[in-house]
């Protein structure tokens, strides 16, 4: 057999045993490499690289720290839609330290990082979650008796490189709101020197995903904008791709919730929607592979600015006077369009996914919001889906 096709084989091979990996085709697994150049702006044919990057490259060690945070970032990565999404992650890292996802606990998690650490010394990914808190010496988030200011210094010593993931961990994000009453900084701003930021609060765990592909296939980190965010997922506003940008441009805007306008999907700028100043690819993947409405504008929330400094919790747009004025169902338009056109599943099953959708969405912001008369309405709607419609329609 000539050489090259020696070679191909090989390479078939590979992918076949990646595919079987990931409980994927070896068409499924090739897609999905082919959706992750697309992603990361690749040319034409790129796909193949990734897909042979992917299937052969050895997994870099990854430590993952925890600070400020509500742990958002990590149950994003876990929780992703996609089926294969997070398999993926893990499959394309060797996540060696996660406190999160560690069995180990106390003493035994500690000798666990150090292990990896000297294990992979000056090879391993350190990815930070959450704020570094600063002030007074930075005791007010300790794990392992260190302050997270010392374990940054110290983890960061030995990494190949730092990625710091959401918001908190790439500018401060929430826990740096005012009066910050920490002192809590960016994993940037900490070490004095630039990192590669994914931010969202949550981020998106396929920009995440999409970065260390880059990594592996071409050996390096993609290109990244003056805050360190990879340009591939940071280069647009929301705003240049959102689905009502039609009704932005026609002048057509929700004014209230719940409004006429909001539940015909308008434009949701008068509600302080900040997607014409807020870079990120939200409206172009959306969250998880669960087709349409997996964004907040679609959900019928405006974007707040979440991947931004100075935009997102910085200046919020809901007093909390408002927000308990809002009744959960009006954060279901779009779902509920869609259910009325059964465009892409059975009637029934999709209105048994409404209606179920509306309870658990209903059940949750009902316990944060004392919207109690709402989950009865909800409830009913769960005993009778056709009541459901009927309950959320406009
Ligand atoms: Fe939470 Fe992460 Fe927000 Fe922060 O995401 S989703 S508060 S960005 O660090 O866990
Ligand atoms: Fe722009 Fe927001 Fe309106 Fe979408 S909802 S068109 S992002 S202002
Ligand atoms: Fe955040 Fe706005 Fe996207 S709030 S998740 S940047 S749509």
């Amino acid at each position: 057999m000539a050489n090259t096709q020696l070679i191909a084989l090989e390479r078939d091979e590979r992918i076949a045993a990646a595919a079987g990996r990931l409980s994927l085709t070896r068409r499924e697994f090739l897609q999905f490499c082919a959706a992750l150049a697309t992603t990361l702006g690749l040319p034409p044919g790129a796909d193949a690289a990734v897909a042979e990057a992917v299937a052969t490259k050895r997994r870099p060690s990854v430590i993952w720290l925890h600070f400020q945070e509500c742990t958002g970032c990590t149950e994003s990565l876990l929780r992703a839609e996609h089926p294969t999404l997070e398999k993926l992650i893990l499959d394309v890292i060797s996540l060696d330290y996660h406190e999160t996802l560690l069995a180990a606990a106390g003493h035994q998690a500690e000798a666990a990082r150090l292990a990896a650490m000297a294990e992979n010394k000056g090879q391993y990914i350190l990815v930070i979650e959450g704020a570094i808190p600063t002030r007074n010496d930075g005791i007010y988030c300790k794990v392992g008796g260190k302050t997270a200011l010392e374990l940054t210094h110290e983890c960061a010593a030995d990494a190949a490189m730092v990625i710091a993931i959401g918001s908190c961990a790439s500018w401060g994000g929430m826990p740096s709101t005012d009066p910050n009453p920490t002192g809590a900084k960016g994993v940037a701003e900490v070490l004095g020197k630039p990192v590669v930021t994914i931010p969202g609060c949550p981020p998106n765990p396929y920009n995440f995903l999409a970065t260390v592909v880059h990594l592996l296939t071409f050996g390096k980190l993609p290109e990244v904008d003056h805050l360190g965010r990879p340009r591939f997922a940071y280069s647009r506003l929301i705003h240049e791709n959102c689905e009502r940008r039609a009704h932005f441009d026609a002048g057509r805007f929700a004014m209230e919730f719940g409004d006429a306008g909001h539940r015909q999907g308008y434009c949701l700028y008068k509600l302080g929607c900040k997607g014409p100043e807020t870079y990120a690819n939200c409206s172009v993947i959306m969250f998880g592979d669960a087709g349409a409405g997996t964004w907040p504008v679609a959900c019928g929330h405006p974007c707040i600015g979440c991947t931004e400094q100075g935009v997102g919790f910085h200046k919020p747009i809901h007093s909390l006077a408002k927000l308990k004025s809002i009744q959960p169902s009006v954060f279901l338009p779009r779902i509920v369009e869609e259910q009325g056109s059964g465009a892409s599943l059975g009637a029934a099953a999709l209105l048994a996914a409404v209606a179920g959708a509306a309870v658990g969405a209903g059940a949750m912001l009902t316990r944060n919001l004392g919207l109690s008369h709402q989950a009865e309405e909800l409830e009913k709607a769960k005993q009778n889906p056709a009541q459901a419609d009927a309950s959320t329609e406009v």
